[in-house]
């Protein structure tokens, strides 16, 4: 019999992950905040998946975090903010061997999870894939994209990746998923504040390219000084690849930002400079964004960490 998949947060990336493993025909739990978004899901009857169009309905059992079943296998489908926090409240229900799979952006908050929970196996993940909620319990799968699995401890590959396959999650196990994370950082770094700042698409910063030249060179002395020299290679090419590949877009911050909501800044721009204080890499322009970027979500009522 197949292991239980416990996924907590039914937002747009846990939604998608359960959906595509229900439609497997693998067992699935969502773990829900508290009583009254479990009783508001209970009414709706399950998650619906929306696809090129079509719309795949999926009535997948969920409990809030206080049940009692042990967890053995954890998808954390929650913003880094909420990560640290959501284990710590599961910590008891870990069973000794558990895995727990890690979707969140950047950096800092996978470490913050392992030292909560050091017995269980901590594996990372760095996807491409993209998902909104149109409505509650409702997800619309946007963008086709690749999800990276990595554990940086211990290369060996977990035995449900078969599970993956079959649920038609295109995957990579990969034993350098920290410079998969890092390269992904660094370019959300470069691109995503500045859209904020300029209030344009990720396409308008072809107009800024100066500056998005200046905050490249900064990252690439960072990735080699913290002994991530794979992830700096020819990081300006590819973030100007990515500008004009998604010119028409906005970044995930700018939506955040546009919507009211809070930010990744800390596990990104925030995570950057903290480990450049740290290796004594010297980032005066990537410090004066993180400075006119906290300024700016200040003066909108939002929080900076
Ligand atoms: P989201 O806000 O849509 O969903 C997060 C969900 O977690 C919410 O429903 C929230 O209520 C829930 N949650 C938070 N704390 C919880 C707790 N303690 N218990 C139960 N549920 C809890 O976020 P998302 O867009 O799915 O993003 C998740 C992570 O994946 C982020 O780090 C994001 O950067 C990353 N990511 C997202 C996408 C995407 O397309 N959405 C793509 C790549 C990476
Ligand atoms: O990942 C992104 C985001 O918007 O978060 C891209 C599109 C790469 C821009 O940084």
């Amino acid at each position: 019999m197949s292991t239980q998949w416990h996924v907590l947060g039914a937002g747009s990336l846990g939604s998608l992950w359960a959906t595509r493993l229900a439609r497997a025909g693998l067992p699935v739990r969502l773990i829900l905040r508290d009583p009254a978004r479990l009783a508001a899901y209970e009414a709706a009857g399950g998650l619906t998946l929306v696809e090129q169009g079509h719309h795949h309905f999926f009535s997948i059992p969920a409990q809030t975090v206080d049940a009692q079943e042990p967890i053995e296998r954890l998808l954390v489908a929650c913003k880094a903010y909420d990560a640290e926090a959501a284990i710590a409240r599961l910590a008891p229900r870990l069973t000794a061997n558990a895995e727990i799979i890690l979707l969140q952006n950047g950096l800092g908050s996978q470490d913050a999870v392992a030292t909560k929970v050091p017995r269980a196996r901590c594996i990372s993940a760095s996807s491409t894939e993209g998902a909104f909620r149109d409505a509650d319990w409702r997800v619309v799968f946007a963008g086709h994209g690749y999800t990276w699995l990595g554990d940086a401890s211990d290369p060996t590959p977990p035995p449900w990746l078969d599970e993956l396959v079959a649920s038609g999650i295109p995957h990579q196990w990969t034993p350098d998923i920290l410079t998969r994370l890092w390269r992904k950082l660094a370019l959300n770094c470069a691109i995503n504040p500045l859209t904020v700042l300029h209030d344009c698409t990720n396409g308008g910063l072809q107009a800024h390219h100066c500056e998005v030249a200046t905050l490249c060179a900064e990252l690439t002395d960072l990735l080699n000084c913290c002994g991530q020299p794979a992830a700096a290679q020819d990081l300006h090419s590819e973030v100007e690849r990515v500008i004009q590949a998604t010119s028409a877009n906005y970044s995930s911050m700018y939506q955040d930002v546009a919507n009211g909501r809070r930010t990744e800044i800390s596990y990104l721009l925030g995570h950057a400079c903290e480990v450049a204080a740290r290796h004594g890499c010297s980032m005066p322009h990537m410090n004066q964004l993180q400075t006119r970027l906290i300024r700016h979500l200040q003066a909108r009522g939002l929080p900076t960490l």
